[in-house]
């Protein structure tokens, strides 16, 4: 019961850090503003402290998930908590080699955690004692090396700032088990500890590209105001995160590891760490491969945001193995390839089978992920006038034709990448946004998705994110459709099928006992086809959302033509399920 109790009050805080800058149409001064950040498109989350040192153990008990919060998993007194500083003794740190590192990750802004919610400023503070300079051995300030370095390197730094949760203060938010939660007096920790910090951050570092907060938890709308006016008045023209709460900031930051719906207009930024876990655990090898890394920085830069991908190095100074291999792979595709992401705007088609694209002025990119057996792709693209169509990373033309359908491309067996494979179609005419073209059913591909961002929905459906996580609290997120209720609520598909055959249809969804026993109806054709709801697991946020695929339908199409393909329930009673998406295959 506690412990959920608790749970709840995280969640509350999570909840209330997920909200975006309210986006007011943009000044051209505020434009400039954010010019460098919405051009970067691939930043560096570090998160480094005295966590660092645990590693996710602690009295050899191994805390799986998330390692910054050992101090309050394991319920550790601020006191006993404050003792690590004296072990803490990265001499490894070289920040040259850091900055280099990020450089050749092909990375355009770092932002690294100068004070998470244990307390520890990881900068010489004259505010707090509890600081790298005056609690180690080591006795250095890595931020100012850091930060001379980012400059010489023209990598725009940050600061993560915890603003409302610092666990070693007896007026900070979250440590409960120390301190009496009623007794705290949030307004004197703000003007005696966190004001005075960031203003040490905003004036002894040189020019800051923004400051990071978190968790905003209790603040109030005036604290929030007043926290981002302080960054304002210090340098003006430092950013700030949406995570300053209450729907205040120069950019939105999504949930941890959330890519959202769709294209998203404004500045944004998807934040996710490279394994499971932001800070340094010992035991956490679930790092994204280099495809899977390339792959979500291409995917979130076609929806418009920034990629920022956490590390978290060891308390010695070095960063793991596997992300410095991973990174610096990374950074080769982008030597090659990084024209198709820095300084693009969103893509202006919905995503294909065969991947996504990026845009800038007279240039298309064309990602492509996946190629099809003919190799032959059609992009939903009207009236251009074709200068030249190539590969970005050898510049070898690609045949290419403006046809009534579109544009169309003819791929070579083998893509010069497997990852992402860039095409570049140069071109004058106007190219405008148009996401309502049908999807495209092809028997040129193994299996196809239809997904739930484009989706139709009527009656009361929506188009939501579900939350889960594996370990507890490292957040997982699927957009779904969701709301299906009663014969009204329906969510609809246009598909272009392209061959006659045979096409076997799949839902994919999690299910938990209220919805244990629905009935839906597929519906395409002119056929019907009804199907019961199965269950998968109870839903809980804080566990794993088993994901079903329950094959409903094998359509079997005479005739390539425009189809319907409608999900509604039978009839009216609990919601049928969390769709995270619809796979067609065609029969072999
Ligand atoms: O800095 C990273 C995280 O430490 C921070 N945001 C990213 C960028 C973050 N703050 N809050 N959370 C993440 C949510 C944490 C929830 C949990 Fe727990 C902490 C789940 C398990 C440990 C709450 C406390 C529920 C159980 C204990």
């Amino acid at each position: 019961m506690i412990k959920q109790i608790i749970a709840f009050f995280i969640c509350i805080l999570l909840y209330a850090a997920t909200v975006s800058a309210q986006s007011a149409v943009a000044t051209p001064a505020e434009n400039l503003k954010t010019k460098w950040f919405r051009e970067a498109r691939f930043g560096m989350f570090i998160h480094w402290g005295l966590f660092a040192q645990h590693a996710g153990t602690y009295k050899g008990k191994k805390y799986y998930g998330i390692s910054e919060w050992l101090q309050e998993r394991a319920k550790i007194p601020a006191k006993e908590y404050e003792k690590f500083a004296a072990e803490f003794n990265p001499v490894d740190f070289n920040a040259a080699q850091w900055v280099s590192f990020a450089k050749a990750s092909g990375i355009k802004y770092i932002v690294i955690t100068a004070k998470h919610h244990e307390g520890f400023a990881m900068f010489k503070s004259m505010v707090s004692a509890f600081n790298i300079v005056d609690a180690t051995p080591y006795k250095k300030d890595p931020m100012k090396e850091l930060a001379a370095e980012c400059k010489k390197a023209g990598i725009r730094l940050g600061f993560y700032y915890s603003q409302f949760q610092d666990w070693h203060e007896p007026n900070g938010g979250g440590n409960d088990w120390d301190f009496d939660n009623t007794k705290k007096d949030y307004p004197v920790y703000y003007a005696t500890k966190a004001i005075p910090q960031i203003k040490e951050l905003l004036t002894n570092y040189g020019d800051l590209g923004l400051i990071w907060f978190d968790t905003p938890g209790d603040m109030t709308q005036e604290q929030s105001k007043e926290f981002l006016k302080k960054v304002k008045d210090w340098q003006p023209n430092c950013l700030v995160s949406s995570r300053v709460g209450n729907g205040l900031g120069d950019y939105t930051d999504f949930g941890d590891g959330e890519v959202p719906a769709g294209v998203v207009k404004g500045p944004w930024e998807a934040i996710f760490t490279h394994n499971d876990s932001w800070g340094y655990s010992s035991f956490d090898n679930n790092f994204k491969t280099p495809k899977e890394i390339i792959r979500l920085l291409t995917t979130i830069s076609s929806k418009g945001g920034n990629l920022l991908l956490n590390i978290g190095p060891m308390a010695n100074g070095k960063i793991p193995d596997l992300s410095q291999k991973y990174f610096l792979e990374t950074g080769k595709w982008l030597i090659k390839n990084g024209q198709s992401i820095y300084g693009t705007t969103c893509s202006l088609i919905k995503p294909q089978p065969w991947g996504v694209t990026t845009n800038k002025p007279g240039k298309l990119f064309i990602h492509i992920f996946q190629s099809p057996l003919n190799g032959k792709i059609t992009i939903p693209v009207k009236g251009l006038t074709l200068h030249s169509v190539y590969w970005l990373s050898n510049k070898k033309p690609v045949a290419a034709a403006m046809k009534s359908t579109g544009l169309q491309l003819q791929l070579p067996p083998l893509l010069p990448d497997t990852r992402d494979a860039v095409v570049v179609v140069e071109y004058s005419g106007t190219m405008v946004e148009n996401y309502d073209t049908p999807e495209v059913w092809s028997r040129q591909y193994p299996e196809f998705y239809l997904l739930p961002d484009y989706a139709t929905v009527k009656g009361n459906a929506t188009i939501s994110t579900v939350t889960y996580s594996h370990y507890f609290g490292d957040w997982k997120h699927a957009v779904c459709i969701k709301n299906l209720q009663s014969p009204t609520d329906e969510v609809s598909f246009e598909i272009q099928v392209k061959e006659k055959g045979d096409y076997k249809i799949t839902l994919e969804y999690a299910a938990d006992k209220n919805s244990e026993g629905e009935e839906g109806i597929l519906e395409i054709a002119g056929q019907q086809f009804p199907f019961q709801v199965l269950k998968t697991g109870e839903y809980d946020e804080w566990k794993p959302l088993s994901w079903i695929r329950q094959t409903v339908a094998i359509l079997s199409v005479t005739q390539p033509r425009l189809y319907t393909l409608k999900i509604k329930p039978a009839r009216a009673g609990r919601e049928l399920f969390n769709l995270k998406r619809i796979i067609a295959e065609p029969v072999e």
